[in-house]
């Protein structure tokens, strides 16, 4: 008998490991109130396991993960998964998936890993995220990668404000440009009348007026200190490599409110995967990363030196900066931030008469064609390098004649999302089943955010079908940059790519422009689906989705039993 126990227990072992055993992470994470030293200001935030950054969490894909969420805090707090796909009650958006952690009080999170790559962490809850409560999460995938690097290293972008958020949202409600301190001056506009003559200047000006606002609206958040793992510029954050090395760098913003501008002068990037999905392998000089998009490249330093890795706010404002280096102590030049950039008639969407309807497929440019897809045939262990590249266009994410149009220091090569084509398609093309129309909107004088210009509180819910392929169509009427964060299923972006087009989880919309993307609905329950950044978020551009039909009915009985 004990011997047949055993027997059977032997069996059950190697079958496990046969099917490839589900190995199952347990993990313990406490949400505190922590200190943040930025170099320039020190404050109190929020963190979790009693750091800002919290801890990097690496998940396996195919595990079952457990973690126990404790919350430490006086007020309630949550945790969400940004861009895992996850059952609903998992996802962590108080009064969407579920209450969220009331203080003193723990929540158990349990739900499979299907994934791999580079995501984050972040509360959900009133402006825990702007405060510091953010962490990065690293899927190590079943099958290996189709390309090599010796070492890696997360790199969190952040955007630490002196101003704890609620005072933050309080003084933009009452005054927009609050923190906007490149406000133009009548000395800019005496300049500008003598470069156009006074009465363009002064149509310009009206114009302006007219919209309620400037062409320095680029940032309404300005006075933050970028940090990349928790470190300000001061600090130097610092990834060791040895020279031949391949480093593979996690890039994640995790900001508030900020885009960043990434290089790192002396190294050529190559962007592996976007938000944690394969992309075909794209060298470039420079990349933008919008609020709480990631990006992975890989980096060759062949050089007994230190690089700077160089992060510029988008509006000019500020730089993060971090060092690679063969020994600690190292540093490289700084360069310096570049000129601000002003925000032009096109970014207004007065390009083309009314809002600069921006047909990226139709633009003469260097719009991706089908006939460039058998890109997907090459090789890719050549990564890139040493291609021949193709002349380009402007980028057609922007709106022609954008002042945002990013143009890579040195004349390089700034990455497009026109760029991105999915390394392996992750479902079927299909024709979409009906396409929904989102337009962002907002009121800069009142620093109101809504989409169709109604916000969050006072609107329905978008109900999608299960089954069903929606095509999403930002249309962009405000001059700021969205990053537009569908929860619970992949966003598609269409970027003329077809089959190609590749997967992301944020789609980042510039002034003056209309984007397209596509989901395949296929994640049942009520799923979050807002603009990224934190202030715009809270004040409405913000949306509850209801995937009704399929497994729901199932998964909201089993729910109904849970609670008893
Ligand atoms: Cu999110």
């Amino acid at each position: 008998m004990r011997n047949f126990a055993i027997a059977l227990a032997a069996a059950t072992l190697v079958l496990g490991a046969g099917a490839g055993a589900v190995s199952a992470g347990e993990y313990e994470i406490t949400v505190d109130r922590v200190g943040i030293d930025t170099g320039d200001f020190t404050r109190t935030g929020v963190g979790f396991n009693g750091a800002s950054p919290g801890p990097v969490l690496r998940f396996r894909e195919g595990e079952d993960v457990t973690i126990r969420v404790t919350n430490n805090l006086t007020e309630s707090t949550s945790i969400h998964w940004h861009g895992l796909i996850l059952p609903y009650q998992q996802d962590g958006v108080p009064g969407i998936s579920y209450p969220g952690i009331p203080a003193g009080e723990t929540f158990t999170y349990r739900f499979p890993i299907v994934q791999s790559g580079t995501y984050w962490f972040h509360s959900h809850t009133g402006f825990q995220e702007p405060d510091g409560a953010y962490g990065a999460i690293v899927i190590e995938p079943k099958e290996p990668e189709p390309y090599v690097w010796d070492r890696e290293y997360v790199v969190q972008l952040a955007d630490a404000h002196p101003h704890s958020g609620d005072r933050i949202m309080r003084n933009l409600k009452m005054m927009p440009d609050y923190y906007n301190r490149k406000q133009r001056t009548l000395f800019d506009f005496l300049g500008d009348a003598e470069d156009k003559g006074f009465g363009a200047a002064l149509s310009d000006r009206k114009a302006w007026g007219d919209m309620r606002m400037m062409p320095t609206d680029i940032e309404d958040l300005q006075g933050f200190t970028p940090l990349i793992n928790g470190k300000g510029p001061a600090q130097n954050w610092t990834g060791l490599f040895e020279p031949g090395e391949r480093v593979r760098l996690r890039f994640i913003n995790s900001s508030a409110m900020t885009y960043f501008d990434i290089r790192i002068p002396g190294l050529e990037m190559t962007v592996v995967q976007a938000d944690g999905n394969e992309v075909q392998p794209v060298a470039v000089d420079e990349f933008r990363i919008a609020v709480a998009e990631t990006f992975d490249v890989i980096v060759e330093p062949k050089d007994d030196r230190a690089y700077t890795i160089f992060a510029e706010s988008m509006g000019r404002t500020a730089y993060g900066r971090g060092t690679l280096a063969p020994r600690e102590g190292m540093a490289a030049e700084v360069p310096a931030l570049r000129d601000a950039p002003l925000l032009t008639m096109a970014d207004m969407g007065m390009a083309h008469g009314e809002h600069g309807e921006m047909d990226h497929a139709a633009m003469g440019h260097d719009a991706p064609k089908p006939e460039t897809m058998d890109h997907s045939k090459m090789d890719h262990a050549a990564m890139g390098h040493g291609e021949t590249e193709p002349l380009r266009g402007p980028d057609p994410f922007y709106a022609p004649g954008s002042g945002l149009a990013p143009e890579a220091a040195d004349g390089g090569r700034f990455l497009s999302y026109a760029d991105l084509k999915a390394r392996t398609p992750l479902y079927p093309h299909r024709p979409a089943t009906r396409e929904i129309e989102l337009k962002l909107t907002g009121n800069m004088e009142r620093y109101m955010w809504s989409i169709n210009g109604v916000k969050y509180a006072d609107a329905e819910p978008i109900r999608l079908q299960y089954g069903e392929r929606v095509r999403f169509r930002f249309v962009n009427t405000t001059m700021m940059t969205h990053p537009m964060h569908l929860h619970g299923m992949w966003s598609i972006l269409d970027n003329g790519s077809g089959e190609w087009n590749p997967v992301k989880h944020v789609i980042s919309v510039a002034p003056g422009t209309t984007v397209y993307m596509e989901t395949e609905v296929d994640a049942p329950g009520q799923w979050a689906f807002h603009c990224h950044l934190s202030y715009h978020a809270d004040a409405g551009m913000f949306r509850k989705v209801i995937v009704e039909g399929g497994p729901q009915d199932k998964a909201a009985e089993l729910d109904a039993r849970e609670r008893g």
